[in-house]
């Protein structure tokens, strides 16, 4: 369907949530998800190309009413689905460019963006988008890998590359990663001398309390970008390099609970999720995941 400023929406069969088009119009919606299929550096496993669609169609099982919150942020702030991005055969650099354009579109309407993934390399499009519009962003990067290879398997643009192209436009002191346990010394070289904050998921099992160090690491304007791999895979098997020792649902949640009360969580993207065969509930705990996201930023009044 075609609103009145002329961005196309997913109808109720296809959208986030399964919603109808009272609370899913582009032009009455707060949120807007973009879906971005893009799928070009594998190394492990392949599949996340099919993610956004695994994601929204799971989503249609999450319950509208968040019985944390007490509060059915859907029918609130309405939550409109663009259609997957068209990249057609664009890679690396021009398809980062799309995307990147896009969300400033999406910027521009005040809208608070959700980017589904496709690969992690992705994330570095948005993130540079809202940087400009909030100059002061922080990052707060899930991931059980740091993604700060300056290339990998001759790409700049691979997955495993994607915070070091973030590193390049933002200081990267205003990233914190989180849930980290498998990286190059190249890139651990990199965490001891450039000033990023990166909580080992090693460090995160010794220690009582990691959760609240972070909170004044991160500026008032924080955008979320989540791998799935960052979460224990057994919680999380469908991603394309899953790493033991992952995190927990509950702890995940508390620090974006935590991070959306005392920050403004003002953008977000769920990348990585591989959807397979056998087992549903990965697909499940993306969905649920990424309205979590949603349902935390809005804690915010300031948001978006
Ligand atoms: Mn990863």
């Amino acid at each position: 369907m075609k609103t009145q400023s002329g961005v196309r929406t997913l109808g109720k069969k296809a959208n986030f949530l399964g919603i109808g088009k009272n609370v899913s119009s582009y032009s009455t919606s707060q949120i807007a998800v973009l879906p971005v299929p893009y799928e070009h550096t594998v190394s492990y496993g392949g599949g996340t190309g099919r993610g956004p669609r695994a994601i929204l169609d799971a989503s249609r099982y999450v319950e509208y009413y968040d019985e944390e919150l007490g509060t059915e942020l859907c029918t609130k702030v309405g939550i409109a689905t663009l259609p997957p991005l068209p990249l057609g055969k664009s890679t690396d650099a021009k398809a980062m460019a799309k995307i990147y354009g896009a969300v400033k579109k999406l910027l521009a309407d005040d809208k608070f963006v959700v980017v589904l993934g496709g690969e992690h390399t992705v994330s570095q499009a948005p993130i540079k988008a809202h940087l400009e519009k909030y100059p002061d962003l922080s990052v707060l990067h899930f991931d059980a890998h740091a993604d700060l290879r300056q290339s990998y398997e001759g790409s700049r643009f691979s997955h495993a590359c994607v915070m070091a192209r973030v590193c390049e436009f933002m200081d990267p002191a205003r990233i914190v990663q989180v849930g980290i346990r498998a990286l190059s010394p190249e890139e651990a070289e990199f965490i001891r001398t450039s000033g990023i904050t990166t909580w080992y998921a090693h460090q995160i099992r010794a220690t009582d309390d990691w959760i609240s160090p972070i909170l004044p690491k991160l500026s008032q304007h924080v955008y979320v970008t989540f791998d799935v791999d960052a979460f224990d895979p057994p919680i999380m098997p469908n991603t394309g390099t899953p790493e033991p020792n992952g995190l927990y649902w509950p702890e995940t949640m508390k620090l974006l609970r935590l991070v959306g009360e005392q920050k403004s969580i003002v953008g977000c993207d769920v990348v990585e999720f591989a959807p397979g065969k056998g087992v549903q509930h990965p697909d499940y705990t993306a969905a649920k995941l990424t309205y979590k996201l949603m349902n935390y930023a809005f804690l915010n009044p300031h948001t978006p």
